[in-house]
């Protein structure tokens, strides 16, 4: 969710102070030191190895509504880039560190885990009660079988949840930060579609919002009397539904996300080659946006893509370079491909016509 500011007046980048109060305001996800534990151990295994190493994220970030989260906002994204680009990075010999949206598609699994891609059409039973891949699938199941197994015998990838965007964000900055010793041979490739807006904690509410006021006797005896004398008889013309009161409407306020990738780029991985996505809807804006952010936050690469054609092609933008359209033939992108060895394309979701190294991002 990325938001076109008409007047282009930058938000505010988030300050070291706004960055603590944002991390110690918005509580760490559960698992936060058990997913650290297992980051460093991944990341020292491979600075140990002089690999080279990626911080893929992927899908979208939640936005919940109520502490014990009840109702959320959520966005588009299935995590498609994210998961097909890590299977290049591996195929490309990174390590891949996978930070995604729980339950989003994975690296290899994502091959058989959509709607129209479920496993078990690609089974059947054999003679002896076995259950075996169809002769007509066999051959690619066995292709990505073998380089799941590959990936994991190897401990080339480390695959971390993440549920709401401060789930996100604290994941990142730890993560990033513990990749700090790896300098130049870290690289970020940011393709999580990550929320510009969010509920603070102060404003959110402990428990499910209610849509009638049956509990009120029980939860709040007083307010009631107040809501139902002032509120019920309270109607604005702020949308098309006027007729309906406010007190029976759910108006949702939401403050913007401060803007982090200043403090990644400057503090959590100053030495880091960082890529970030640009999501935009209208073509008019995309590559201006695109640049702005580069201009910005002064990192490596922006990869400008648009909600209706990112499955098929991409804009990237960096520093001193003319802005490169790379794109694919519509009928071959998302087709499940894997990634060949002649082909490490990074950005697309299959090959790209003109294929690209990983070292020269
Ligand atoms: C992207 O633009 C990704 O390419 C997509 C991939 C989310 C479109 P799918 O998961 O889609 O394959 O369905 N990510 C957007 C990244 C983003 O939100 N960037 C923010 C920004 O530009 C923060 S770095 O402000």
């Amino acid at each position: 969710m990325i938001p076109h500011t008409p007047s282009e007046t930058p938000p505010p980048n988030l300050s070291a102070l706004a960055e603590d109060h944002y991390f110690s305001a918005n509580p760490p996800p559960k698992d936060l030191e058990k997913h650290i534990a297992l980051a460093k151990d991944f990341i020292d295994f491979h600075a140990a190895a002089g690999r080279r190493l990626v911080l893929v994220t992927s899908g979208g970030t939640t936005v919940p509504l109520e502490k014990q989260t009840v109702r959320f906002i959520d966005n588009f994204s299935a995590g498609t880039r994210g998961a097909t680009s890590a299977e290049y990075f591996l195929e490309a010999g990174y390590a891949v560190l996978f930070l995604h949206r729980q339950f989003s598609l994975l690296p290899f699994s994502r091959h058989y885990s959509h709607a129209t891609d479920c496993f078990l059409d690609f089974l059947r039973e054999g003679p002896d009660g076995s259950v075996i891949a169809r002769d007509e699938d066999a051959g690619k199941m066995l292709h990505v079988l073998r380089k799941y197994r590959e990936a994991r015998d190897k401990k080339m990838l480390l695959v971390l949840p993440f549920v709401s965007i401060s789930d996100y964000l604290h994941e990142l900055r730890s993560i990033t930060r513990l990749m700090r010793p790896l300098g130049p041979k870290a690289l970020l490739y940011l393709a999580a579609a990550v929320s510009d807006f969010f509920v603070p904690p102060e404003r959110m509410s402990e428990h499910k919002i209610q849509s009638t006021d049956a509990a009120d006797s029980v939860l709040q005896a007083k307010k009631k009397v107040a809501a139902a004398t002032e509120e019920e008889e309270t109607f604005d013309n702020f949308d098309s539904s006027p007729k309906v009161p406010r007190s029976k409407r759910l108006v949702v306020d939401l403050d913007p996300v401060p803007k982090f990738l200043k403090n990644l780029v400057e503090g959590w991985s100053p030495e880091g080659m960082i890529v970030s996505f640009k999501l935009e809807t209208d073509p008019a804006i995309l590559v201006h946006k695109a640049r702005y952010s580069l201009d910005r936050y002064q990192h490596h690469l922006v990869i400008g893509n648009l909600l209706a054609t990112r499955k098929w092609e991409v804009v990237f933008v960096s520093p001193g370079n003319p802005d490169k359209w790379i794109r694919v033939p519509r009928n071959k992108a998302l087709t499940g491909a894997s990634p060949s060895t002649a082909s490490p394309a990074l950005a697309a979701e299959t090959q790209s016509d003109e294929p690209l190294d990983p070292k020269s991002l």
